[in-house]
């Protein structure tokens, strides 16, 4: 069975409540493409009128973030009933933003992927080496790690469901996109990865993006590779160019 691709746009921290309604109004045309899922993970405050924005349309909505927790005292965090109920469908967890600014270890990551799981989240979960892993030739033992640490416990169903993005640390925001070369070479060991810690039907079920730098030029290329089911896509989201990248063929 040939896998949707998935085309999600990271807003990251960026776009108030208004200006976030704007952007899906100006982009809702641009971006229909029934062959591609089409997600806007945006920030927590946007979730709600994004939700509304989108409504009639094939944009899907997803968190950039949540917490383990069900509830309680863990002032200024979001939880999973907190994002279902407003709609939302995806979750990024573990992004290299969160991981270096905010100290998230694949741990936290593993325990999210289990509660979005459990509410019925799909989970994309980041994994990607810095500039000076891959110059030392440990990126592969360096990602094999972050997938088998942060899918630890999961069942075959639910690895199946997940989306992994793989996003090098050194291209993310820096205008310098992998080469289609490299990004395929880790996407296919990255899913190799998943056929040992599984089984091949979950290797080829899991969906696997590519992140960093992706823009209209970049895309159709990318995409086109057999590990590549689609991407993660930061500053070119937040433009009209992001319709071309959704309409990347
Ligand atoms: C990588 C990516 C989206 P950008 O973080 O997650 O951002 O496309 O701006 O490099």
């Amino acid at each position: 069975m040939a896998r949707k691709k998935i085309i999600a746009g990271n807003w990251k921290m960026n776009m108030t409540p208004s200006e976030a309604v704007k952007l899906v109004e100006t982009l809702k045309p641009l971006v229909k493409n029934d062959e591609v899922d089409v997600v806007f993970c945006v920030p927590a405050i946007d979730i709600v009128p994004v939700v509304e924005a989108a409504k009639g349309t094939n944009i899907q909505v997803g968190a950039e973030n949540m917490y383990f927790e069900e509830k309680g005292a863990y002032t200024g965090e979001i939880s999973p009933n907190m994002l279902v109920d407003a709609g939302v469908k995806y979750v990024v967890l573990g992004h290299s933003e969160r991981r270096g600014y905010f100290g998230e270890t694949d741990e936290d990551i593993n325990k999210k992927m289990h509660k979005a799981f459990e509410h019925g989240l799909t989970p994309i979960m980041c994994c990607g080496e810095s500039l000076e892993q891959r110059e030392q030739g440990v990126t592969m033992d360096f990602i094999r790690q972050q997938v088998k640490i942060g899918f630890q416990g999961l069942t075959a169903d639910q690895a199946k469901k997940a989306v992994i993005a793989y996003e090098p640390i050194w291209a993310i925001g820096t205008g310098k996109t992998a080469t289609t070369e490299q990004a395929q070479e880790v996407c296919g060991k990255i899913r190799e990865c998943i056929a040992e810690v599984y089984d091949d039907a979950t290797a080829a079920e899991i969906r696997i993006q590519y992140g960093g730098s992706v823009n209209s030029k970049t895309a159709a290329d990318l995409f086109a590779q057999a590990d590549i089911d689609g991407g993660l896509v930061g500053g070119a989201s937040l433009k009209e160019e992001f319709g071309q990248i959704v309409n990347y063929k």
